[in-house]
């Protein structure tokens, strides 16, 4: 199926979702709901994904734990070809839904953050001030960081306090956030949606930090290294759990957190210099998380009892608020690794249906294997899209190869060829950084390729990293006693945004794949009815290389947008032609009529 479907563009932004379906799987075709116009095709595909096949959906589920308990099986090879099946099952239904979208364009996010940026209480500013022209680039989408209060202005967001401050209470010394305030934030999002440009804010479920005050209990202290064996038996402790929110004085929520609302912290006041992850008394690390470290429920933090009644609903209530007061189009949900995976199918069931539309939502599951990815994207119904961080792995492998990287084995174990539906592929993120703790950065030299791969191919829902479209510079360490390292991160705005020119105005249509040298690989785009125009893209990580591709058009001349090569390439009789890049780099080919309207003028 087509995973470039209109599906991720803003214009479907308000498309309404059809109330409550029958249960028939049959019921998704040939309805005469408003559904059937074509600029509600992704919300009719996420309603497909979300009403008619939640029913078959469990029957995979039965499947995939079935699977996993014949021991003949190799689980995670049973799980991905589970989910292949599911998809494949349900392509002429969603197929037969896929009504010809003539004005369809091409969606793309950017992460609108990294690490390092500057804790000046702008950010939000600067983005409202910066919407306009991302939405002339070709941007549709934009990843905020988490707008919530953190411990202090320093803090990217991810150590969380309170849910409900998103820059508009004194806590934590300050009103703002590292970002600017409530009310600028508001601004923001406004000035985004009055472009066309979506908004999905990160939302951190899986811990608090920074608690108001300590509280005694009773908890088990566990081996940080296996969470499955007690080092001792329970007993009483001493740890930061209360959550008073003092200044917001109950507004918008009035829940406070306690040590029954957490299932593990990892310090108890008693015993400061005992390394223990300390399980709360009657409670239990949530199943369905990752296996590493035997159960990786804990990772930081007051560690979220997501099964416990009164945290699901804060949850729960939180999202529709996000919904109701910041109008946010989506969100990006950190961490997901470390959190049960039946939650997600519920919370965003009920936001969904809170708003009588469908919500983009895109998970963090940080790992290379995608076996686990498939697991998740099952256990969530397929209503989540996942991180492609395989492929991001592939470029930061093939960027250290020095030009020796197959780079027919660029697709190879990644969500972009075994789920592209659910993908949202990157290049780089405030994670992977560098001097971040999952350093694995993509060389600078590998990164026009690597976004050419992911802005141009059909396939997965792309994320521009903001380091990456404006250049970072920063200083920091490694490890606290480290010596200080200074960073420079070039801009490679130029690039992307000729690439998101070609991905506008040229990717539309078939893909013919010439993924078959060691290093030099390409592909075409042969156009559609609404948007005619071909495109050929050509790579190498070693030599400068050549290929025979057909892009469907006969005599016509093509240009580099890239401005790479500067000799134009005409297409012989037959939609040929021997197209060339340089080495260690990429050349887009687009037809020279469309410069144009591109408004691109290429040196001859
Ligand atoms: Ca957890
Ligand atoms: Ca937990």
């Amino acid at each position: 199926m087509r995973s470039g479907t209109g599906a991720r563009s803003a214009a479907f932004r308000d498309a309404p979702i059809r109330p409550s379906p029958s249960d028939s799987p049959g019921g998704v075709s040939g309805d005469a709901s408003p559904l059937h116009t074509p600029r509600a095709s992704l919300d009719r595909l996420k309603l497909i994904l979300s009403s008619a096949m939640a029913v078959s959906f469990e029957s995979l589920k039965r499947a995939v734990l079935d699977a996993e308990r014949d021991p003949s099986l190799d689980t995670a090879q049973a799980a991905i070809s589970l989910v292949r099946q599911w998809l494949a099952t349900h392509e002429p239904e969603l197929g037969a839904q896929a009504v010809p979208v003539p004005t369809e364009f091409n969606g793309t996010m950017m992460q609108w953050f990294h690490w390092y940026g500057d804790a000046d209480g702008q950010h939000w500013r600067r983005l409202k001030e910066a919407a306009p022209e991302l939405a002339k680039a070709g941007i549709t989408g934009l990843w905020l960081p988490p707008a919530t209060k953190g411990g202090s202005i320093w803090d990217v967001g991810y150590g969380i306090y309170d849910l409900f401050d998103l820059g508009e209470f004194d806590q934590k010394g300050s009103v703002a956030t590292k970002y600017g305030t409530r009310a600028e934030l508001e601004e923001t999002v406004a000035a985004c949606h009055a472009v066309g440009i979506q908004i999905y804010a990160d939302a951190v479920f899986n811990h608090k930090m920074w608690a108001d005050d300590h509280e005694d209990y009773r908890a088990t202290p566990y081996d940080p290294a296996n969470r499955n064996r007690p080092l001792e038996g329970e007993q009483p402790i001493r740890a930061w759990t209360q959550f008073r929110f003092d200044k917001r004085k109950g507004l918008y929520s009035t829940m406070q957190w306690h040590w029954y609302h957490f299932d593990a912290v990892d310090h108890n006041k008693f015993r400061d210099n005992y390394n223990a992850i300390w399980k709360t008394q009657g409670a239990n690390f949530e199943g369905n998380v990752d296996l590493e470290k035997g159960n990786y429920d804990y990772l930081m933090g007051c560690d979220l009892n997501i099964n416990h009644p009164e945290v699901r609903g804060e949850l729960k209530y939180w999202g529709r608020w996000m919904h109701d007061t910041l109008k946010v189009d989506g969100f990006r949900l950190d961490a997901i690794k470390h959190i049960s995976s039946d939650f997600f199918l519920d919370w965003i069931n009920d936001l969904d249906q809170h708003a009588q539309h469908s919500h983009f939502v895109v998970g963090e599951y940080w790992t290379y294997d995608l076996g686990s990815l498939s697991w998740y994207a099952a256990n969530s119904g397929g209503r989540m899209h996942l991180f492609d961080a395989p492929l991001h792995n592939n470029f930061h492998i093939a960027s250290r190869s020095g030009g020796n990287y197959d780079m027919r084995r660029l697709l190879d174990g990644t969500l972009m060829q075994a789920m592209p539906l659910l993908a949202v592929t990157l290049v780089d993120n405030h994670d992977t950084q560098p001097l971040q703790s999952l350093e694995s950065v993509v060389e600078a030299w590998f990164k026009p390729l690597a976004y050419a791969f992911i802005l141009l191919r059909d396939q997965g829902y792309p994320c521009i990293f903001h380091a990456d479209y404006y250049g970072a510079h920063y200083k920091g360490r490694k490890s606290e006693d480290g010596p200080e390292i200074e960073i420079w991160m070039p801009s490679h705005r130029f690039l992307i945004d000729r690439f998101l020119l070609a991905r506008t105005h040229c990717s539309y249509g078939p893909q013919y794949d010439y993924l078959d040298h060691f290093n030099t690989i390409g592909w075409t785009r042969l156009g559609t009815p609404g948007h005619p125009r071909a495109l050929a893209v050509l790579m190498s990580d070693g030599p400068a290389g050549s290929k025979w591709m057909e892009v469907g058009k006969r005599h016509t001349t093509f240009r580099d947008l890239t401005g790479h090569i500067r000799a134009p390439i005409t297409t012989n009789g037959d939609g040929w032609a021997e197209w060339r890049c340089p080495g260690g780099s990429v050349s887009v080919w687009v037809e020279e009529a469309v410069l144009p309207e591109m408004g691109v003028t290429l040196p001859v």
